[in-house]
């Protein structure tokens, strides 16, 4: 399996005007609360801690943003999808989550981590939406295979694939299995690759 690049921490943010400087190119990790977002970062970045997992889901509205170089980055969007969660902070979700996708420009991709088993919630369409809307290439990983048949993994691959069409690509993924993390690395590689659409209006 090939290492992922070191990433290392870079800040906490929770509002655009505390995001680091919109330069090089941001890969985003986007899901649900409790889909395994976390779990996927720290498999994916090989790095046993690097998103705290939790059982208390919908308690960070952050964006924590990681360092590969000086012109590559991941961003872990905070979760959604919290039922007890007052309405304040569901609004600041909203708003934070809709500013982020519509005005960063170095954004190259933007990862949706779903739970296998209850894929393409409401806040997932609602991320594809806003994706959709901005041109920002879209990869659903299908995590927590590890708790479905083969035959029900692939079934519900089928099934997500034919729901997105091109609005997005897709594949299966266990963190705790380790499938798919080759798979994911390389969509993120080549994600961070890429020269977003939106860097040319931002970047002399
Ligand atoms: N079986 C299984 N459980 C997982 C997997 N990924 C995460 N989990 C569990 O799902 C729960 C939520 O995971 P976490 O990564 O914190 O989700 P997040 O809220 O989306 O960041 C935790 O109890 C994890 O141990 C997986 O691939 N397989
Ligand atoms: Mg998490």
């Amino acid at each position: 399996m090939p290492q992922f690049p070191a990433v290392q921490f870079l800040t906490s943010s929770w509002q655009p005007r505390q995001f680091p400087p919109d330069q090089g190119v941001e890969v985003a990790f986007a899901g649900r609360s409790n889909a395994g977002k976390s779990s996927a970062l720290n498999a994916i970045t090989g790095r046993k801690d690097l998103a705290r997992t939790s059982k208390t889901p919908g308690r960070t509205q952050l964006i924590n943003f990681f360092a590969l170089n000086e012109r590559q980055r991941l961003a872990d969007l905070p979760g959604y999808g919290f039922a007890k969660v007052p309405e304040k902070m569901r609004a600041h979700w909203r708003e934070l989550m809709e500013r982020y996708v519509e005005t960063r420009g170095s954004l190259g991709g933007i990862i949706i981590v779903m739970d296998s088993r209850h894929p393409l919630t409401e806040f997932d369409c609602q991320m594809l939406e806003w994706t959709g809307a901005q041109n920002v290439p879209t990869h659903l990983l299908l995590t927590k295979a590890d708790k479905l048949s083969r035959g029900e993994s692939a079934s519900t691959l089928k099934k997500v694939r034919a729901a997105v069409g091109d609005a997005a690509t897709a594949q299966l993924f266990s963190a705790v299995a380790k499938t798919g993390v080759d798979e994911a690395r390389k969509e993120i590689l080549r994600m961070l690759a890429t020269t977003p659409a939106r860097a040319s209006e931002t970047e002399g």
